[in-house]
């Protein structure tokens, strides 16, 4: 009986120990070529380079067979929207990511008034009936509104806007919840620049933690991919 579990246990031993050591082979062929000392294969820091694993071994891969899918892989991506509304105010929204990192967004609005803005993705790239068809706040984890650096947020929260006394807003947001790719991307989602501040949850109103109280929706445009 014994006999048997240490044959199973040296069975295991074995397959882990094959398995690991062939991992580590292909991570340090990966990231140093020309080291093939067995010493390195122990010695290296095996748990530092695991965490990069799966991305290196895509690299080798489409590094060997297809060039072009490596492109796409590490791409920079790009969209922009455009806002429009029932007022003079309109603005455009850029949107640039690299890989998997934060969306960097940059924002241009005019025709406000002076002061702060609330400026929000919402749910939809729908403008069937105006900004009011895009919907609630784009909010996947299904969280109440707050502030983009709280924790508890929509994703879509990006706060306020401010626009100076010639009505014009400009900032560059950079944000990690609105990615361009993946199964919570905001393309076909839509921003939209409202008439007041918004309260970033904290105002004690009754739409507080849900619209921010940023009262009515002055512009907004559909998230489209575009050329980088
Ligand atoms: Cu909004
Ligand atoms: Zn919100």
């Amino acid at each position: 009986m014994q006999a048997v579990v240490l044959a199973v246990m040296a069975a295991q031993t074995i397959l882990t120990a094959s398995a690991s050591a062939s991992s580590s082979q292909l991570l340090i062929s990966a990231s140093f070529p020309n080291s093939n000392t067995p010493q390195s294969l122990h010695s290296s820091s095996f748990i530092g380079y695991s965490l990069k694993f799966p991305r290196q071994s895509i690299k080798l891969a489409t590094a060997t067979t297809s060039p072009k899918s490596f492109t796409v892989f590490a791409a920079t991506k790009k969209a922009v929207a455009v806002l429009k509304g029932n007022s003079e105010v309109e603005g455009v929204v850029t949107l640039t990511q690299e890989d998997d990192g934060p969306t960097s967004v940059n924002v241009r609005v005019t025709g406000l008034t002076p002061g702060l803005h609330g400026f929000h993705l919402h749910q939809y790239g729908d403008t069937t009936n105006g900004c009011i068809s895009t919907g609630p706040h784009f909010n996947p984890n299904g969280l109440t509104h707050g502030a983009p650096e709280d924790e508890v947020r929509h994703a879509g929260d990006l706060g306020n806007i401010v626009a100076n006394a010639e009505g014009v807003a400009e900032a560059t947001i950079v944000d990690n919840q609105i990615p361009l790719s993946g199964p919570n991307a905001v393309v076909g989602r839509a921003f939209v620049v409202h008439e007041l501040a918004d309260d970033l949850g904290k105002g004690g109103h009754e739409l507080s933690l849900s619209t921010g109280n940023a009262g009515g929706r002055l512009a907004c445009g559909v998230v489209g991919l575009t050329p980088v």
